[in-house]
């Protein structure tokens, strides 16, 4: 029988998971994802930067956050709703179940721009998909708005330990993340909320970051993990590369903790190979961005990525 949900785990026993032998860690991750998941369900989420630059956060791995003046970034204002739903259709076309649009915003304001998201979210509706946004701080009524545009879900990442949080940001808080989150929770939204790894936290760091995430009643319904794609000109442009088994070893320990949930393989997913990317699917992670670019940076292109779903695919016959 398939173990309990549970909401109570503790930072030590989540640590403990990701301390485990790794082939006995994925070993136990593959059998919770198969008690509860097809084995070869796999989300493709299609991503767009529909404002770029110029954020006043000073988010430290962001090449969007205007505090980082070396980094080279051309800043875009928001774009056009009949544009944005026109890439969408292309996302959609092109195998994209979910098509999730970011802003460099710190927070969303009332007003026109805000009121071209909500179209922009109607449309991709529309068109059959599933929305996610990410626009940075809400208040209750503006989580009400989206929810009534029909927005699917709403992303909002921790991006690391509640200890470490401020060795990485400085213009917000834990608190206020937990809030937004709670405002999407409370208008109806899902949760699409991860972090980041490889930006000198410890493994105390990232089993802490995963028990906040656990620890959520539901859990969050989608959780992207992202390995840390260092920017020049950003202050985490120098940091080593995250290895294979430490990106297995944080989607096999989620599986285990969150069972329901889509582990996404997220930034950074284009320095893994398909072998490696395989073993992720092994291991419960069961939704990626899909596309050639994520926000800023470029993304696996979906011609390798097509080659590799190929490959994943049953054989038929010669
Ligand atoms: N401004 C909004 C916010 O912060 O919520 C939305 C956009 S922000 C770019 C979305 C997420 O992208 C961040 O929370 C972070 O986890 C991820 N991200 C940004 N830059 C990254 C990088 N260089 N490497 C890995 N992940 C990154
Ligand atoms: C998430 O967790 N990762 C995505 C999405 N949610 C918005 C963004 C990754 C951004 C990587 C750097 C860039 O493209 O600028
Ligand atoms: Fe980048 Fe979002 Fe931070 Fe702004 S709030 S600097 S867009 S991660």
């Amino acid at each position: 029988m398939a173990e309990a949900i549970r909401s109570d785990w503790s930072v030590d026993e989540v640590e403990a998971l990701l301390r485990l032998p790794l082939l006995d860690l994925v070993g136990r991750a593959n059998a919770v994802h198969r008690a509860h998941h097809a084995p070869d369900d796999i989300q493709k989420a299609s991503l767009l930067s529909i404002k770029t630059g110029g954020c006043p956060e000073d988010c430290a791995y962001c090449p969007q956050s205007a505090h980082h003046r070396e980094v080279e970034l051309t800043r875009e204002k928001l774009m056009n709703p009949d544009h944005v739903i026109s890439l969408a259709r292309r996302a959609q076309q092109a195998g994209a179940e979910r098509f999730c649009m970011g802003a460099a915003w710190r927070q969303v304001r009332d007003g026109a721009e805000f009121d071209n998201v909500l179209t922009m979210v109607r449309g991709v509706r529309d068109l059959g998909m599933e929305a996610c946004v990410t626009l940075g701080m809400l208040q209750p009524h503006q989580a009400q708005r989206l929810a009534e545009a029909g927005l699917t879900a709403y992303n909002h990442n921790l991006d690391t330990s509640p200890e470490f949080y401020g060795q990485i940001i400085g213009t917000r808080t834990y608190q206020d993340r937990l809030d937004t989150l709670s405002y999407c929770r409370d208008a109806g939204i899902e949760l699409c909320c991860g972090g980041i790894i490889g930006m000198g936290e410890s493994l105390r760091d990232r089993a802490a970051m995963l028990q906040v995430l656990a620890n959520f009643a539901p859990h969050p319904e989608s959780v992207p993990i992202n390995a840390l794609i260092p920017i020049a000109g950003t202050p985490l442009a120098h940091r080593e590369r995250v290895g294979i088994f430490d990106l297995l070893r944080m989607v096999a320990t989620a599986r285990i903790i969150m069972p329901l949930t889509r582990v996404r393989l997220s930034a950074g997913r284009s320095d893994f190979s398909a072998a490696e990317q395989a073993l992720c699917f092994l291991a419960g992670a069961n939704s990626v961005f899909y596309g050639d670019v994520l926000l800023t940076a470029p993304n696996a292109g979906t011609g390798a990525d097509a080659e590799m779903f190929v490959a994943l695919g049953a054989l038929e016959d010669a």
